[in-house]
């Protein structure tokens, strides 16, 4: 790679006056933000992204998907296109970092080439994929653009049909068009994202940079213990079909099934509703929300399977039904070795400690992978904290990232022949 390229960096000024700009839009009072997919804050991010791209002087892009995006016609006009980028939408009062320091690395890349004149063997696109953090659908966007969407997908989405329905309207978009949005193979030239370690592996190395080896698997389910509505005074502890006590019990067995048989695995009941959910009626039903994770795709089956059993046992200890709605599995993923040794390249070029590590967070990239070579660039969380507004990265190590994922990008372009 010849020397100009080696010593390009980022605007650091723009990029952090980008970054607080975008921390606006959906802010909480503790410092977080409250972004879920199709919000009016979402979309109003959005939108914000999209006036900046346009400020910035690079095409604006909309797929099918919702999928927005910065293209940066820098290479062949027939050529494939490298994409950078992760998501802007965020858990219920998450952080400002997860997906939003992705999202603007990419474009702060593409804005660097553009100003520097490069042209490359490649065009390069800055992407917002659409509900990765699945307040609907988990990595919708990128598995769409990857075409591994299938109908039966969107018959569950997670946080219900009818919210599903009305967020696609909000954001003008169809289920019709979210299955017609993949791109072609060969289309892609690779995939690169920037996104916070959300854990403590950096901190503890005292590492700059992550080079991601492989990304977790993750299923989820809604499981419904089934009991009796009873008046919760006159009716005696030993004749109650309580759902809650069900659902409890099954909650606590939970810790003990992964800590006996699944020790490298997480499992994590995020949201439970008791219906008809009253002081004084002992609950019918207790509807949790259960997602597990698992590095490789056989223990993911079976860990799906052994909590299965579990909330199966617990429900018949306490004289319940149990339904199950399964919501499906996405399989872990391997990164790919040309992308992790450019990184890798690019880190030492940047003189950054970095460390190989695995993702137990699920990310877009593991959409991606198989469609073209893909891989990802972490940086420290401090305190390991995320999907919470104590979320944060130094703006030092965020400079990093977008450093390093430019300096990749640059390798993986020239060397374009060799990665694909
Ligand atoms: O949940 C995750 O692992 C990611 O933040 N979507
Ligand atoms: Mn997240
Ligand atoms: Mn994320």
């Amino acid at each position: 790679m010849d020397t100009h390229s080696e010593h390009l960096r980022i605007n650091p000024a723009r990029f952090q006056a980008n970054f607080d700009a975008l921390s606006e839009i959906g802010a909480t009072d503790d410092g977080g933000i409250h972004r879920p997919t199709f919000s009016e804050a979402h979309l109003a991010a959005r939108a914000w992204f999209r006036d900046l791209i346009r400020e910035s002087g690079l095409e604006f892009r909309v797929d099918e998907a919702g999928n927005h995006s910065a293209y940066l016609p820098c290479g062949p006009e027939d050529g494939p296109t490298l994409l950078l980028g992760s998501h802007l939408d965020s858990v219920p009062y998450g952080g400002r970092f997860d997906g939003a320091l992705g999202v603007l690395s990419a474009l702060e890349v593409l804005v660097v080439v553009k100003e520097a004149g490069i042209s490359l063997p490649i065009n390069l696109e800055a992407i917002d994929f659409t509900d990765e953090e699945g307040t609907h659908i988990g990595l919708l966007g990128s598995s769409a653009l990857a075409g591994k969407l299938s109908h039966s997908d969107l018959e569950h989405p997670r946080g219900g049909k009818v919210a599903f329905i009305e967020g696609l309207n909000r954001a003008g978009l169809t289920k019709d068009g979210l299955l017609n949005a993949a791109r072609h193979q060969g289309s892609l030239a690779g995939f690169v994202e920037v996104h916070i370690e959300q854990g403590m592996r950096l901190i503890d190395a005292n590492a700059e940079i992550g080079v991601v080896t492989s990304i977790v698997g993750i299923g989820s389910s809604i499981l419904t213990f089934i009991g009796r509505s009873d008046h919760a005074g006159t009716t005696s502890m030993e004749d109650r079909l309580d759902a809650a006590q069900g659902a409890s019990a099954f909650i606590l067995v939970i810790r003990d099934i992964l800590h006996e048989s699944f020790p490298h695995c997480v499992a994590n009941v995020g949201k439970i509703d008791l219906m008809p959910g009253a002081f004084n009626i002992v609950p019918a039903e207790a509807i949790l929300r259960l997602e597990y994770r698992a590095p490789e795709a056989h223990t993911l089956r079976i860990l799906g399977q052994a909590l299965l059993e579990g909330a199966r046992f617990e429900a018949n200890r306490f004289g319940l039904g149990l339904e199950v709605e399964d919501l499906g599995e996405y399989p872990p993923s391997l990164m790919h070795d040309e992308v992790r040794s450019a990184i890798t390249n690019a880190a030492d070029t940047l003189s950054l400690n970095h460390i190989p590590l695995t993702s137990m967070a699920g990310h877009d990239a593991q959409s991606l992978a198989g469609l073209c070579p893909v891989g990802m660039i972490f940086v420290p969380s401090v305190d390991g904290a995320s999907h919470s507004p104590r979320e944060f990265t130094t703006w030092e190590n965020c400079i990093h990232g977008a450093n390093t994922l430019l300096q990749t990008a640059l390798r993986l372009a020239i060397n374009i022949d060799q990665v694909g």
